[in-house]
């Protein structure tokens, strides 16, 4: 299925039906009084968070949803039915904007959530309920409101408790892939991973979901290789893994590769530059012992890395277990503190604001050049236009 983190949808609410004009026609009774009933509430548009959905790719096909409008009154005092609202169903981690304001509107995060995106407009009323001692036929209704009608921005962030970075080729889906039931396509050259993928990773009775990611090179946030509109999907992780190749096949060195992704993920979001970072050295049976503990060396001395560091091989599951016991007690140990609570929100809040800035400056970009090939294409088709016309310019 095709990923799709990102779209703009139109939702529109139904509008109120009428109220009716009618009086009570009956043989033998005579002036039989109003009786014109009210109309019945538009359908609104719902947002529902469904567990079994992770791409906005339905959006793509259907990017306008509307609800029912509600029907007329009717004479007999008969209100007019209701229109049904509609629920959308949206993968969980799901963030809702105004296309127009940019205005946030909230997150869909949990299975069965809803969001009211769209109020549906209010009946009209019939004439029934305009009787009164003095005026006792009144010719009065009215139409019931508007439904609402917005544009609507979705932005898919996956949820998982752990991220997973580096550069093209540094094993993070071997990784994924040997912990989980995950299987991700694996191969000897770069860009292998061109979605994110997520893994399960069971340990003892608990669980965690790990975030495969495609791989960033230099220049990422200037949109060179996938860009970095990918690591939006790290927004939600408590912990990332960044993994560094100790043996690239490139020959590239490892100090650089690392310096590499710590750029440019800073670049794309400080909020998700300064989320807990662990180092993990991959790819450890390629190399002999004391020249893979010279390069670990030189790495964590070059760049300074403080956090934990682990070394694995993938391939040969060595240091995988212990990596993943360290990750699910530092995950408890993370839910544990109630403090974390509070940062957590201010931080998710910081790094949603920095991913929509991101994504909607990408968006002003596209619009841009999309606007300059159109002009340079009307331009040589001007240039071709030597038919030898007569052209007839227009004074004002
Ligand atoms: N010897 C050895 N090879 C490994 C190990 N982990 C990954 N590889 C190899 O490294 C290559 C890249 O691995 P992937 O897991 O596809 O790397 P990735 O980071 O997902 O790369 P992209 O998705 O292409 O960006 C593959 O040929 C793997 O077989 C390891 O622990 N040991
Ligand atoms: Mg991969």
């Amino acid at each position: 299925m095709k990923f799709v983190d990102e779209t703009s949808i139109r939702v529109e609410a139904g509008n109120g039906g009428p109220g009716c004009l009618s009086f009570r026609r009956e043989k033998y009774i005579a002036k039989g009084g109003p009786d014109g009933g009210d109309g019945g509430d538009g359908g609104s548009v719902y947002l529902k968070g469904d567990s079994a959905l992770n791409t906005l790719v339905d959006f793509q096909f259907k990017p306008r949803i509307r609800a029912e409008s509600g029907e007329s009154g009717k004479g007999k005092d008969c209100t007019g039915a209701k229109g049904e609202s509609v629920y959308v169903r949206v993968p969980l981690g799901t963030s809702v904007f105004d296309d127009e304001s940019q205005e946030f509107l909230g997150d869909v995060n949990d299975e069965g959530e809803t969001m009211l995106v769209a109020q549906g407009g209010f009946h009209g009323l019939g004439n029934t309920r305009f009787k009164s001692s003095t005026n006792r036929a009144p010719r009065q209704t009215t139409k019931g409101t508007k439904g609402d009608l917005k544009l609507l921005r979705f932005e898919l962030k996956l949820i998982a408790d752990i991220g997973l970075l580096g550069l093209p080729n540094a094993g993070r889906s071997t990784l994924i892939a040997s912990v989980s039931a995950a299987r991700p396509k694996v191969a000897d050259y770069p860009f292998t991973t061109l979605v994110p993928n997520l893994g399960v990773v069971k340990v003892g009775d608990e669980s965690f979901v790990i975030a495969d990611i495609p791989g960033l090179i230099e220049g990422a946030a200037e949109g060179m290789g996938l860009g970095v509109q990918f690591l939006k999907h790290l927004a939600r992780t408590r912990l990332l893994l960044h993994l560094v190749d100790l043996s690239p096949m490139d020959g590239s060195n490892p100090v650089d590769n690392f310096r590499v992704i710590e750029k440019e993920v800073a670049k794309y979001s400080k909020g998700i530059a300064e989320k807990e970072q662990w180092l993990v050295f991959s790819k450890l049976d390629i190399l002999p012992e004391e020249q893979a503990a010279e390069i670990m060396k030189d790495v964590l001395e070059s760049c300074e890395f403080k956090g934990p560091v682990f070394k694995i091989s993938a391939v040969a599951k060595r240091g995988t277990d212990a990596l993943c016991n360290a990750i699910q007690s530092r995950l408890l140990e993370m839910k544990d503190l109630e403090r974390e609570e509070e940062d957590w929100d201010v931080m998710d809040e910081k790094i949603r604001n920095e991913v929509h800035h991101y994504s909607s400056k990408q968006r002003e970009l596209r619009r841009e050049r999309r606007e300059e090939t159109q002009k340079l294409r009307s331009v040589d088709i001007d240039a071709q236009d030597d038919d030898n016309d007569v052209e007839v310019h227009y004074e004002p």
